[in-house]
Formats: C-alpha cells, structure tokens, sequence
C-alpha cells in the first residue's frame, strides 16, 4: 500500500520552496501540502507529534521527517 505522505510547509520559508521544487521538478504525486499558516489544525499537529516548530517536515505515515536535504533525499529513493 502506498504510504501516506504529508508536507508541512510554509510558502515565506525558502527550505520548504526547496522541497517544493523538487516535488515539482520529478513530477511527485500523492504528497498532502499542508501549510500550516493557513491551517492551525496543521500547525498544532507540527508541534505535537513532531516536538518542534520547524518547515519543512514530511510526515511519512504519521512518523515526522525535518530537514529539506533529508527530504529531498528520501523522496528521490522513494521515487526511484
Ligand atoms: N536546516 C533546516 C532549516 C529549516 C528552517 O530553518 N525552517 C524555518 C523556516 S525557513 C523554521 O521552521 N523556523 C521556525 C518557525 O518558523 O517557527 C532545513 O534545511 O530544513
């Protein structure tokens, strides 16, 4: 079953516009954008499961990812 992907960002941070990019660029699909200066729901999730205020994380079936180079990384061997 394919995996639950969900990236919380905001569109002002250039790390998550990073992540963003790349996302575009290689023509992923199936990841959730949620911005979480649009969505308090969101932005409270960020800090509860994932233990910090920090954009961009991916949320890889509910388990929190941080880091943009991470991310970019594990999306490339996932999409391989
Ligand atoms: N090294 C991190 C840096 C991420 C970072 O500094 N994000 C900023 C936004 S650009 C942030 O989350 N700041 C805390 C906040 O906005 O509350 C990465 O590459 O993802």
């Amino acid at each position: 079953m394919a995996k639950s992907l969900e990236l919380y960002y905001y569109p002002e941070c250039p790390y998550c516009q990073r992540v963003l990019r790349a996302i575009d660029a290689n023509g992923y699909e199936g990841i959730v954008l949620k911005n979480i200066h649009a969505d308090a729901a969101a932005d409270a999730t960020l800090v509860r499961v994932g233990g910090k205020h920090q954009v961009p994380c991916l949320f890889i079936d509910g388990v929190p990812m941080y880091e943009s180079l991470d991310i970019i990384d594990w999306l490339a061997r996932e999409f391989a």
